[in-house]
């Protein structure tokens, strides 16, 4: 999945991809490096971001997916039903809802009412875990099963909306109210997600704790523009473990990583 953001301040790629004919050319560049999906979101989640109006929002992604559609199937980075609609009107092949249907009431039902897939990650409301210590929260010393039991009851919403089984996907939500050792701890975990049955989204991608891994004692993390091998080396440990996709900034690397992961496991090059 190759991530197209048309946000002013989404954190990897700084609003490079505002410009509309940008952002196609870049799909389209993503699209010739091997990605399957494309991933449009006009509202950065990074937390802490400041929430963009609905309707910029919808006129930031809505043309877009209709442009991006012809070139590759999309997945579209919204906490918001209407944007989501909107979306699904356009074509748009699947819904990435950072909140897991949780930031609005309406999310599941307009999901459910289109026949649409859904990601569902693993979401912590500000307001609940701006208390806990290190804007990260308290999971009782056990982050994957926290976030297991959590992903398995927002499959649950989702089922119980009318989301067809089959189009459920579930992420752990790297760096989303989690420290370093949180993600790497649900990497390490990555089993104990994929065994509740649905397919794993993993977007680690340029993420913080990559940098931080890989910077020295007492130094600033990695910059951005540092990040992107290990962010590749992810996505190879990512397809080994079973993971159902990656979501990347810089494609062409993964999809050569996921190659690699394929050849390995099977032990012969994949027939073509
Ligand atoms: N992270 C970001 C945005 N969208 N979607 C899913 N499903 N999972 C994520 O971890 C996720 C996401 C924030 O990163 P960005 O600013 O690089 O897009």
């Amino acid at each position: 999945m190759g991530v197209l953001n048309v946000t002013a301040d989404s954190f990897s790629d700084g609003g490079r991809h505002l410009a509309f004919s940008d952002a196609v050319a870049h799909a389209r560049r993503m699209v010739a490096e091997g990605a399957d999906l494309i991933d449009i979101g006009g509202e950065s989640t990074r937390p802490g971001a400041i929430r963009v109006e609905e309707s910029d929002e919808e006129q930031r992604v809505v043309p877009l997916v209709r442009a991006v559609s012809g070139l590759a199937p999309v997945s579209v980075d919204t906490m918001r039903a209407r944007v989501a609609a909107r979306a699904l009107e356009e074509n748009a092949a699947i819904i990435n809802d950072v909140s897991g249907g949780l930031a609005d009431p309406d999310m599941l039902r307009v999901v459910a009412e289109h026949r649409s897939p859904v990601i569902l990650m693993h979401w912590v409301s500000p307001d609940d875990y701006r208390a806990g210590a290190g804007g990260r929260a308290d999971y009782g010393g056990d982050v994957v099963g926290a976030v297991r039991d959590h992903l398995a009851r927002r499959a649950d919403a989702a089922l119980e909306a009318g989301v067809d089984a089959a189009g459920i996907v579930l992420d752990p939500g790297l760096g989303f109210a989690k420290n370093a050792d949180d993600n790497w701890a649900l990497l390490h975990g990555l089993d104990r997600l994929i065994a509740l049955g649905f397919p794993v989204l993993v977007a680690a991608s340029r993420k913080r704790f990559l940098g931080s891994l890989l910077s020295g004692e007492g130094e600033e993390p990695r910059a951005v523009s540092g990040r992107d091998p290990a962010t590749a080396a992810i996505t190879s440990l990512a397809a080994a473990a079973g993971a159902w996709a990656v979501r990347v900034h810089d494609v062409a690397p993964s999809a050569d990583a996921v190659r690699v992961a394929a050849a390995w496991a099977d032990g012969r090059v994949e027939a073509r």
